[in-house]
């Protein structure tokens, strides 16, 4: 069964959510970050960045077992074996890509950013300011995306959809105001209303 190592994190949750929608078993290996044991040598081992998540396939390529550090790059590997959360129509796989790098080179980093300049002890206004700013930017292009297709690839729920529900569900982390991006608003309730969602995000535990 597929290892995720997983904080309740933005970036944990797009693992366990993918593999519901895809229906494949999984088992969560809680990773507690408080404690540092992300920079602990067996975690280096598997992501020498020391973050979650990750997962280890024990079944990867050639049947040998394999790790996948990075959320993009874990979204992807699933996507392409179990043969889902990709569209099959050619141009909406290029949006669902442009939108899956879009998150993970711009709102996930200004997102954390700016939440982690508004909870320092000494107020960096020029810190906040720009990644807020950054950040309000990026959710107005979202806004603009979802004003025009359902899901950010267009007719089909993707990976992009998943890697940024993860951090646009708790945008006022980063002193993002949801009020006034309505289709993102929107987008993020079909998002949590989707049943492999709610089972990620609230797991039964297994005794
Ligand atoms: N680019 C990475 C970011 C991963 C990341 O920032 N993970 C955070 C949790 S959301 C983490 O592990 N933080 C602990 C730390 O930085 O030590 C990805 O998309 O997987």
């Amino acid at each position: 069964m597929i290892a995720v190592y997983y904080a309740p994190t933005p970036n944990g949750v797009k693992i366990p959510i993918a593999l519901e929608e895809l229906g494949v078993p999984y088992r969560l290996v809680p990773v507690n970050l408080g404690r540092e044991e992300q920079k602990r040598p067996d975690f280096l081992a598997l992501n020498p960045n020391g973050r979650i998540p990750v997962i280890v396939d024990p079944d990867g390529p050639g049947g040998e077992p394999v790790s996948v550090f990075e959320s993009g790059a874990i979204l992807l590997y699933l996507a392409d074996k179990f043969g889902g959360l990709m569209p099959s129509d050619p141009r909406e796989r290029i949006r669902a890509l442009e939108y899956l790098f879009f998150q993970v080179g711009g709102v996930g980093p200004m997102f954390g950013q700016a939440g982690w300049f508004m909870r320092q002890p000494e107020r960096i206004t020029v810190g906040i300011d720009r990644y807020q700013a950054e950040s309000r930017r990026l959710t107005a292009v979202l806004e603009t995306r979802l004003q025009e297709a359902r899901w950010l690839a267009g007719e089909s729920f993707s990976v992009a959809d998943i890697a940024h529900f993860g951090w646009l569900r708790v945008a006022d982390y980063a002193g993002v105001q949801l009020d006034h991006y309505p289709a993102v608003q929107d987008w993020l309730q079909r998002i949590a209303s989707r049943p492999a969602v709610q089972r990620a995000l609230h797991p039964v535990p297994s005794n």
